[in-house]
This record gives C-alpha cells, sequence and structure tokens, in this order.
C-alpha cells in the first residue's frame, strides 16, 4: 500500500514536471489553462504526500505496542505472572482465573526455557492427570505432546503413601548443582493439595 502509494506520487510528480516544460512552449491563451491544470496537479499531489505521510507513521492501533499489567512478564508477546504466595494447584488455578488468565500451558522448548529462568523454586503448571490416571492433560483440554518431565517422573507417589496420589505438575523438580539451569526445571507430578507457588499465563 504504502509502496504503491509512493510509486503513485513519483509518477505523478513526473507527469506535472513533464506538463509543466510541454506547456511552457506554448504561447498565448493555452497558457492560462496549462497553468490551471499544473497548479491542480500540484495540489492533488500535495494532498497524496500528506496521505503518505500518514500512512507512514501508521495507525496507532497497528503501531500500538503491546504491554503486560504491572508484576507481569512478557515472553514472546504473552504475559506471565509469577505467585509471590502459595497454594494447592486448585487455588493456583482459581487464583489465575480470577486475574483472566489460567495457569501456564507450556507448548514450546522457548516457553519452557523461558520458565527455568522466571521460577527459583517449585511452581505450578496448568497441567494434570486428575481426571483420568495417567492422562496427563492441560488446563485447556489439549493433550500432552511436548514433555520435559523430570527422569523417573511422572511417577504418581512411586506408591509410597507418604506421597499419596500425584496427579498434578510442577516446575524445578530438582536444583541439584550437577543439573543445567533447564534441565532443573523439569516437571514433577506431586500430590495436588501441596503449597507451590504457580505461574499464570495470560489466555490468547
Ligand atoms: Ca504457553
Ligand atoms: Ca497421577
Ligand atoms: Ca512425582
Amino acid at each position: 500500500m504504502h509502496l504503491d502509494c509512493t510509486l503513485i506520487l513519483y509518477v505523478h510528480v513526473l507527469s506535472i514536471t513533464a506538463y509543466t516544460r510541454v506547456s511552457s512552449k506554448f504561447c498565448g491563451n493555452s497558457d492560462r489553462g496549462v497553468t490551471r491544470n499544473v497548479l491542480t496537479l500540484r495540489s492533488r499531489s500535495q494532498l497524496m504526500m500528506t496521505r503518505i505521510r500518514v500512512l507512514g507513521e501508521g495507525p496507532e492501533i497497528v503501531k500500538h505496542k503491546k504491554t503486560c499489567p504491572a508484576g507481569w512478564r512478557m515472553f514472546s508477546c504473552t504475559c506471565y505472572f509469577l505467585s509471590t504466595q502459595s497454594g494447592s494447584w486448585e487455588k493456583a488455578r482459581e487464583d489465575c482465573r480470577a486475574r483472566g488468565a489460567d495457569l501456564v500451558i507450556i507448548d514450546s522448548p522457548e516457553e519452557q526455557t523461558f520458565l527455568s529462568g522466571f521460577i527459583s523454586t517449585f511452581t505450578w503448571i496448568g497441567l494434570s492427570d486428575r481426571e483420568e490416571e495417567g492422562v496427563w492433560k492441560w488446563v485447556d483440554g489439549t493433550p500432552l505432546n511436548l514433555t520435559y518431565w523430570a527422569v523417573k517422573q511422572p511417577d504418581n507417589g512411586g506408591g509410597d503413601p507418604k506421597w499419596g496420589e500425584e496427579d498434578c505438575a510442577h516446575l524445578g523438580h530438582d536444583g541439584s548443582a550437577h543439573l543445567t539451569h533447564d534441565e532443573s526445571a523439569h516437571w514433577n507430578d506431586l500430590s495436588c493439595g501441596s503449597r507451590l507457588r504457580w505461574i499464570c499465563e495470560e489466555m490468547a
């Protein structure tokens, strides 16, 4: 659109120049008509120039830079909120929904890497097998494709009554020094009633 306009303007200016040159070779009464036409063309060009400038500046709605609410962090044009409080997975989800968001859904390696740098401790994500044991689903109902489970996880508590059923997933399985930053953020399943911090992701 912008290029088209520039081209049209260029052709327009060329035609005015040509018209002016040709007109200077004419004499007598035709001069007045030529002058009028040249003036008309000039004023049209100015109008077009103004339109092109407006196009170049762009409507505000197009150029509006996306921002996140205070206390949220932006990654890849999406806003994330890390809670300062701790609570059960259910409470975490309620809090996110009250903020117009939901527990985070991790659907790219880049997002997993970003989150691994965002958290500092165990942190709930929007993944559970509460509906059907062993069938992990994101909070929006999508099945699990990309996974970052820690070694030997999910284990549903490994049959140890101390841990109970483990149906909710969190990041930050292990901060051991031998693990890389990314690995230490890998996922574990834990009892949904455990009190952890959480990450909300704004809904698309
Ligand atoms: Ca996501
Ligand atoms: Ca489970
Ligand atoms: Ca586990």
